[in-house]
């Protein structure tokens, strides 16, 4: 039997034993299947008495926790779509968010229910609950008036599931509408793809260490599990000690490469700890080769790399099993099945094997488009329906891809993504400031890390840790520079364009 409905699949895959555990916390505590059901039972019909219009958002900013991930799959199983927001965002992004997605309902945490409520009823915001990482909290005091049982909202495959903001070239966040179809067929082909072992093949045990307001934390590896009735080890946040303490018990794990670095950085990283792991996974930021040969040499495991974005999920993999072929470290492998990637120069002449070009995507789980964009999303799209992801890369005579630039000004640090074009607005915008540019160098742990460079107005005295202080009390903690330069000028080529490269080289010695 088919599903279109994103729960109902994941539903499906459940073992037959509800009673087992299917979230083990880090603080010792232990979700069973059947909890996982009757708990999103329960918020789903917390949301269907709400009796909110079709489409209608439900924008949600709280840490991690079991209750937030029931959360979600109550959000799916109710036909509603899931605006998950990172948990470091400050009140101008969350002003933002909020006005562009006007969602119904408003999670977030106490703490915050003061500014984020009054933020969120002059959006238009009917209903704003509370949910604390101590399982405490308005919405779960909500929930528990209503019964454990619940159908299923029925959906069509292209109704939408949930919004990814990504942030713009431009400055303006975009969020990308991604439908039960998108996500369902992507987890259904890494599920195959990544060889996952059900409870009836001995059974994968996922260890989820990262956040899940992003793509990679809640989609593939939240799906991943679920929809092959895997056990997940869930960490409330990325503590290398704590993934070092449950990698025996384990069997695969997903990471950006700053957490493969933290764990090198762990004496007790050894092959002995990794003897029961079947599979190590990168992805959202490049994974250096030194990293990739470390691991190799450090656990006896080769790194599966993989890449996707907010608006496409996984677009391309590493082979898992040896008969797909080695998995090469320094690229993100091949196309995943029903993917088609092509790279084309400039005026959309495709390129032959082995030369550098734009990557242009095709596939069942790319998105619907941008939020309240039509324009923007068309611009993104190629006359035939192929998606300009805006990375640069290379497709070698075995399919494999590597990925070697960007054409859009962005900064990957630590696995989240930061726009220059919205720092520098920020820094422009302070008093004294003339003009500003923010760029990425490398950087040992968060691979890649921002550098203001800025020049003041004549006769200002600024001073580059007072700017920090500034874009700190505006923005969340991941997208401030790191250093701050103040310069006389900044270099530019013949059409007066800023020549980030140049910066890229001088800071980043
Ligand atoms: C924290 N800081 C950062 C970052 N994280 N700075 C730059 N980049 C970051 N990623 C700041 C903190 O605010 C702090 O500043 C200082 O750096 C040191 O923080 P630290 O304690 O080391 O950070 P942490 O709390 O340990 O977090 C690091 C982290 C985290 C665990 C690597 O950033 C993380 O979970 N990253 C994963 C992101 C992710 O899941 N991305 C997937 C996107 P101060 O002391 O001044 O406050 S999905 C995606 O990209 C696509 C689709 C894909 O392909 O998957
Ligand atoms: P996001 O919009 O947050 O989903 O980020 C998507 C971007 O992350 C992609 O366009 C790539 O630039 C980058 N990315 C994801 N995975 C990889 C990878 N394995 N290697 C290099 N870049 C990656």
């Amino acid at each position: 039997m088919t599903h279109t409905n994103l729960y109902a699949a994941l539903r499906a895959s459940f073992p037959a034993d509800l009673g087992a555990c299917a979230v083990e916390t880090d603080a010792g505590l232990c979700y069973s299947w059947q909890d996982l059901e009757d708990a999103s039972a329960m918020v789903a019909n917390l949301l269907e008495f709400l009796e909110l219009p079709p489409g209608a958002r439900i924008a949600v900013q709280v840490e991690k926790s079991v209750e937030a991930l029931i959360l979600y799959l109550a959000t799916l199983r109710a036909g509603l779509v899931y605006l998950p927001l990172n948990t470091a965002y400050q009140s101008a992004e969350m002003e933002y968010f909020i006005g562009d997605a006007r969602p119904a309902v408003v999670v977030c945490t106490g703490p915050n229910f003061g500014w984020i409520s009054r933020m969120a009823f002059l959006a238009g915001t009917a209903h704003v609950f509370t949910l604390n990482e101590d399982r405490t909290g308005s919405l779960l005091e909500r929930s528990a008036q209503f019964p454990r049982l619940h159908t299923v909202a029925n959906v069509q495959a292209t109704d939408m599931a949930a919004i990814i903001y990504t942030s713009g070239t431009t400055g303006r966040s975009k969020g990308a509408m991604l439908s039960h179809a998108n996500l369902l067929s992507n987890a259904q082909v890494l599920q195959t793809y990544w060889d996952w072992r059900g409870p009836a093949q001995g059974g994968d045990v996922l260890i989820h260490a990262l956040p899940i307001f992003h793509v990679h934390g809640l989609f593939v590896a939240i799906h991943g599990a679920l929809i092959n009735g895997s056990k997940m080890i869930w960490c409330s946040k990325f503590d290398p000690k704590v993934v070092l303490r449950y990698l025996p018990v384990a069997t695969v794990f997903m990471g950006v490469p700053t957490l493969y670095v933290r764990l090198l950085a762990e004496p007790g990283l050894n092959r002995d700890v990794v003897r029961n792991m079947r599979l190590f996974i990168s992805g959202s930021a490049p994974l250096l080769l030194e990293t990739f040969n470390d691991w190799q040499q450090r656990t006896g495991h080769t790194i599966l790399e993989r890449y996707g974005m907010s608006e496409t999920v996984m677009l391309t993999s590493n082979p898992c099993r040896l008969r797909d072929g080695p998995r090469r470290g320094g690229t993100v492998g091949r196309p995943l099945p029903g993917v088609q990637l092509r790279v084309r120069d400039d005026s959309g002449k495709v390129m032959p094997i082995g030369e550098i070009g734009g990557i242009q995507v095709k596939g069942p789980a790319v998105f619907k488009g941008y939020w309240k964009m039509p324009e923007k999303t068309a611009e993104e799209f190629t006359s035939d329906g192929f998606f300009k992801t805006g990375d640069v890369g290379i497709v070698d005579a075995q399919g494999y891809v590597t990925i070697v630039g960007r054409s859009k000004d962005l900064i990957i640090s630590g696995g989240y993504n930061v726009y220059p074009a919205e720092i520098e607005g920020y820094i422009n915008a302070m008093a004294g400031v003339a003009e500003s540019a923010v760029v990425g160098v490398p950087d040992a742990d968060f691979g890649e890390v921002g550098v203001a460079v800025v020049i003041a107005k004549p006769g200002a005295a600024l001073r580059g840790a007072e700017i920090l202080a500034q874009l700190k009390a505006t923005l969340a903690n991941f997208k401030i520079p790191k250093r701050c330069e103040l310069v006389s000028e900044l270099p530019r080529n013949a059409m007066g364009k800023v020549q980030k490269n140049l910066l890229r080289e001088q800071y980043g010695k």
